[in-house]
């Protein structure tokens, strides 16, 4: 059993209730449960200005699923809940689903990056992540989520 912290988000179409439903498709995946779920944040987007508000949120998981067995299934609940491709870079989306660690693997291939990419500097990750992991998880190849924090500014990431 590997313990995977996934991350949630959602800036379109009743972001809440998006999220909520998520929670449910993730925690029921096969040979998997849910060890602990984030409050909800809500923060302005990072990255490109001109859309809505997000709201995000981690799960802890404890899975035997594979890590690329566990991305296709978090890209089919993206699906499912109305995800579309407009090839806009960092565009809104009712349903982001990423998977920032798996246990202590590190995997980068063109399709999967383990720890996610840019984790360590987003706010909206590392608040709710604190909430259900240990100050001393390790982040592979970053450090501590403690000393990560420090250097990461709440900047306006509000608990729902
Ligand atoms: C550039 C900087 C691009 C940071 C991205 C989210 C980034 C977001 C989200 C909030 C993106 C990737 N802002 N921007 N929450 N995703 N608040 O989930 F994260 S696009
Ligand atoms: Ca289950
Ligand atoms: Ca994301
Ligand atoms: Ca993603």
């Amino acid at each position: 059993m590997t313990v995977a912290y996934i991350g949630f988000g959602s800036n379109l179409g009743d972001p809440t209730g998006q999220i909520a439903r998520a929670r449910e498709a993730v925690s029921g995946l096969p040979e998997s449960e849910e060890v602990a779920f984030s409050s909800l944040y809500r923060s302005d987007p990072m990255g490109p200005p001109d859309q809505p508000r997000y709201i995000n949120a981690v799960m802890a998981l404890r899975t035997r699923l594979p890590p690329f067995t566990l991305l296709n299934c978090l890209q089919k609940i993206e699906n499912d809940q109305g995800r579309v491709r407009t090839g806009e870079r960092w565009g809104p989306r009712t349903l982001d689903l990423d998977i920032l660690l798996y246990g202590r693997a590190c995997i980068r291939t063109q399709t999967l990056t383990i720890p996610h990419y840019g984790m360590a500097q987003r706010p909206f990750v590392l608040y709710p992540l604190a909430e259900i992991a240990p100050e001393t998880l390790l982040i592979p190849g970053q450090g501590r989520l403690a000393m990560l924090l420090r250097n990461c500014p709440k900047q306006g990431v509000e608990r729902v």
